[in-house]
């Protein structure tokens, strides 16, 4: 699958495209169905959706989601951890459409291109924990010092309206270059830090919401400046995003964040074991 030379050019010019049904609702609810075995794993005596022919779509499922986050935190975290690492979320974000469409906005060609920042991310409603304020994804990646050289994609796994959470993108920012951050604190393990762009420089810039069918793909300049939507509705949103950068440009520095594991389950393991 390769961009029309319009899309490429609305890449360049407002800094992001959003290109509609690239996988089929078959894929994107592979993902969707991976959610579901994990709660299985971790929820083991809860088989209340069982009969239903695909209870990772059902309302049902995601109040189950949204009450073990509001009752089990750590739990939820643990489930969260573990879709993070699944090959399944791997092979998605790196499936060849998404490279070539990757490689038209860079310019390149998909086979010098490093993936980094692959994330599943599941947003509840009214939860603004993971939330990130306007920031540049360069301010998080470094890998190319240009950000032009980069680029994070965004894969809708349901309809995203931007009542339910769409992404706020300020067109043509991207120009602006990478600015220096204003930082705040990660206060705990399940908050995400903020490096945030200043607030003269979003007044600069008018801002839409980048609302997405389910299936549908954005792409971004990591220069761009966006921020988490707000989800006001009453399922979780889920996306699946990875960042691409050029490798054989001259700016291109390998990059990779030290080894995190989740210590919820880590103890709980060494806990079991200790009491045998
Ligand atoms: O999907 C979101 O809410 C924010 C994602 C984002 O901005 C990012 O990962 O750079």
């Amino acid at each position: 699958m390769t961009l029309g030379t319009d899309q490429i050019e609305a890449y360049k010019r407002d800094g992001y495209v959003c290109v509609p049904n690239v996988f089929t609702h078959q894929e994107t609810d592979a993902l969707r169905r991976l959610v579901y075995r994990l709660y299985r794993k971790f929820r083991p005596g809860d088989d209340q959706l069982a009969r239903l022919d695909e209870p990772w779509n059902d309302p049902a499922f995601d109040e189950k989601m949204i009450a073990l986050r509001a009752s089990d935190p750590k739990t939820f975290g643990a489930l969260y951890d573990c879709a993070q690492y699944s090959v399944d979320v791997l092979r998605f974000v790196t499936d060849p459409r998404l490279l070539s469409i990757a490689a038209d906005c860079l310019g390149d060609e998909a086979e010098n291109l490093s993936y980094s920042g692959v994330m599943y991310r599941m947003d509840p409603p009214g939860d603004q924990r993971n939330a990130l304020a306007w920031h540049q994804d360069r301010a998080y990646y470094p890998q190319n010092e240009d950000g032009n050289h980069g680029l994070v994609l965004t894969v809708a796994l349901q309809d995203i309206t931007a009542a339910t959470g769409a992404l706020v993108i300020c067109p043509k920012s991207h120009r602006e270059g990478l600015l220096a951050p204003v930082t705040a604190d990660k206060s705990d393990y399940e908050t995400t830090e903020q490096r945030q762009v200043p607030e003269e420089a979003i007044d600069r810039y008018s801002q839409i919401h980048a609302e997405m069918k389910k299936g549908d793909l954005a792409l971004m300049n990591l220069n761009l400046f966006h921020r988490s939507g707000a989800n006001d509705g009453d399922r979780i949103r889920f996306t699946a995003l990875c960042r691409f950068h050029r490798i054989m440009t001259d700016d291109y520095v390998p990059f990779g964040l030290l080894y995190q594991f989740n210590d919820f389950l880590s103890e709980r393991i060494w806990k079991t074991r200790n009491e045998r």
